[in-house]
């Protein structure tokens, strides 16, 4: 498997982080795939979930996640290296399976990138994206959303990136893990 990224995250909420590998995948060669963690009673050992959903093209690259529908579960924007081939981004409907819905979401032009990122840039509460030298402002929706400013003290970075954030609103969790200096919850 030739693995030109990977990255973590909990892909179906339950608690236990998962893996997912991107592949570049040359003819032939095997799809990019996920990897769910069984959790402690099956003693955190990883269970192949082959493609989940997540379509096979030459010359993926890293994956890149982010909650851009505020629907609580981590979606994916996969750029790919190579002139002419454009990225897709795929929404995971929170259990772990992804339909791509690349073109829906109006970033179907993004070609031969070599990085993609999230981040609320208009600071509205939903995630915009940042890929190919172009800024893709979303839409958003009406839900309401929480900002969180985290500040790490004592042996804690300062900005306490690798934090993670559990908000309870009755019946309803939110978890985030802060990979800057700011969360942010729906
Ligand atoms: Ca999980
Ligand atoms: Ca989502
Ligand atoms: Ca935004």
């Amino acid at each position: 498997m030739v693995s030109d990224g990977g990255t973590n995250f909990d892909l179906d909420g339950d608690g236990s982080i998962d893996l997912l590998a991107g592949n570049l995948a040359h003819g032939g060669q095997p799809q990019s795939r996920v990897l769910h963690n069984q959790g402690l009673d099956k003693d955190y050992v990883f269970e192949d979930r082959e493609s989940s959903g997540i379509m096979c093209q030459e010359s993926y690259a890293s994956p890149t996640l982010g909650d851009c529908d505020d629907d609580d579960d981590l979606d994916l924007f996969f750029f790919a290296v190579y002139g002419g081939a454009r990225g897709h981004l795929f929404r995971n409907n929170g259990a772990g399976q992804f339909a791509q819905t690349t073109d829906e979401a109006g970033v179907g032009n993004v070609r031969n990138s070599c990085q993609a990122a999230w981040g609320d840039y208009d600071n509205d509460g939903d995630l915009d994206l940042f890929a190919g030298g172009r800024l893709f402002r979303n839409s958003g929706n009406k839900d309401n959303w929480l900002k969180v400013k985290l500040q790490g003290t004592g042996n804690v970075n300062s900005s306490a990136i690798g934090a993670v954030v559990r908000i309870q609103l009755g019946e309803k969790h939110s978890r985030g893990r802060s990979k800057a200096a700011a969360a942010v919850a729906t």
